[in-house]
């Protein structure tokens, strides 16, 4: 079935949202974060431990890593990722493009696509909006991306432009192709284009309006997060969410700090993805409903205290700081384990409450208490 997006309530002094998302692999109750599993596993978390513990609803993959290894046939002999992960509940694929710019080297953009040499072995490749979308056919995520590109904050509103309708004519271009293909597993596949622009509201405005055209089931905002200030990012999020449509999930990509999803729900994102949480926690720095917490500091040497207090989750109140910051010092497994499910878990439920908080009319009592506390250092 196409996916369904239901408005449920909307905070009347901000633009908070909490809705619901349905797929075929289950509801999505949004606003939601999607933990990062770009190789095909969120690091150091089972599927189980995902749903069991800490609560996900919807996991993120790679199309960039995923193409590279296993591959595309291998993806498809064996069924998709679902199956192939053995995780059940809904996908998101990032399109590859973002990847690209970030990890590939020699990188050529034209008309047709973007030529690459891979992280991995050198070899060269070349991403298309068709053939992004082909392999992410074969992955069988419920939501796909279309190819774009990202320019860095600092680019002038001239490149900015220009970079912008070449995504936009790729955006057109991957949805005439998903128009002509077929998902191959039996359930349904979204597609979302992604509106950029830079800092430029100007900017902004056209991609946004462009892409309304393409009646999407959903709309992403890429090219945030990537040097700005935090005040711009807010103001271009509110100015792209004033264009984009209400029915209609909105999708902040690759952000961002728990201050940056509470301000940014509080102007109408309903999901997000971003690998801060796991990717601090394996370093030692952990989100715990007290503020951050590098775990690494002397001062934890001792402390009997739990991993967080506040956070009803298996990691946070069986096992003491002392204990995480000696098993990370170590480099035991295992502090990769609790770290992400103390970091992951930390997100997911800020996300829940943040739901809650709309869905109960208290949403702006909620940001005041919080948005200030999850950023302070312990
Ligand atoms: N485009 C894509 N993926 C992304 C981004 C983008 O602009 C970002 C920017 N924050 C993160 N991930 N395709």
């Amino acid at each position: 079935m196409p996916l369904r997006y239901t408005l449920q309530a909307e905070c009347p002094e901000t633009g908070a949202r909490a809705g619901t998302i349905e797929t075929d692999h289950g509801t999505i109750e949004t606003p939601i974060f999607m933990p990062v599993g770009t190789a095909g596993s969120v690091k150091a978390l089972s599927p189980r431990a995902l749903t069991e513990d800490i609560g996900a609803q919807i996991i993120l993959g790679n199309t960039y890593h995923l193409h590279l290894r296993p591959g595309r046939e291998v993806l498809h002999e064996l069924g998709g990722l679902h199956k192939f992960m053995s995780w059940d509940g809904p996908i998101l694929t990032d399109s590859g493009g973002f990847q690209v710019f970030s990890l590939a080297e020699l990188r050529k953009m034209s008309e047709e696509g973007v030529r690459f040499r891979n992280h991995l072995d050198g070899a060269y490749l070349h991403f298309t909006p068709e053939n992004v979308i082909d392999t992410q056919r074969d992955i069988g995520s419920d939501i796909m991306m279309v190819l774009d590109e990202c320019p860095p904050a600092t680019v002038d509103i001239a490149t900015a432009r220009k970079s912008n309708e070449l995504t936009v004519r790729w955006a057109k271009r991957a949805f005439e192709h998903y128009h002509n293909t077929t998902p191959h597993y039996g359930h349904h596949q979204a597609l979302f284009p992604i509106v950029q622009g830079a800092v430029y509201p100007e900017v902004r405005r056209e991609s946004a309006d462009a892409l309304l055209q393409l009646d999407a089931e959903g709309y992403a905002i890429g090219g945030l997060s990537v040097g700005e200030t935090a005040d711009v990012m807010y103001e271009i999020v509110e100015v792209v969410n004033e264009v984009l449509p209400h029915d209609r999930p909105r999708y902040l990509m690759g952000v961002g700090t728990p201050q940056n999803l509470i301000e940014n729900v509080a102007r109408g994102v309903d999901m997000f993805d971003c690998v801060m949480p796991t990717r601090n926690g394996r370093n030692g720095s952990l989100f715990t409903t007290e503020g951050l917490v590098n775990i690494k500091n002397k001062r934890w040497e001792r402390s009997p205290e739990a991993i967080d207090p506040g956070l009803d989750l298996y990691a946070s109140q069986n096992f003491s700081k002392a204990y995480l910051r000696h098993l990370i010092k170590s480099n035991e497994p295992l502090a990769m384990e609790l770290a992400s499910m103390q970091n992951v878990g930390f997100y997911l439920w800020l996300m829940r409450e943040m739901r809650a908080a709309i869905l109960e009319g208290r949403f702006p009592a909620f940001r005041a208490e919080w948005s200030e506390r999850v950023a302070q250092k312990v």
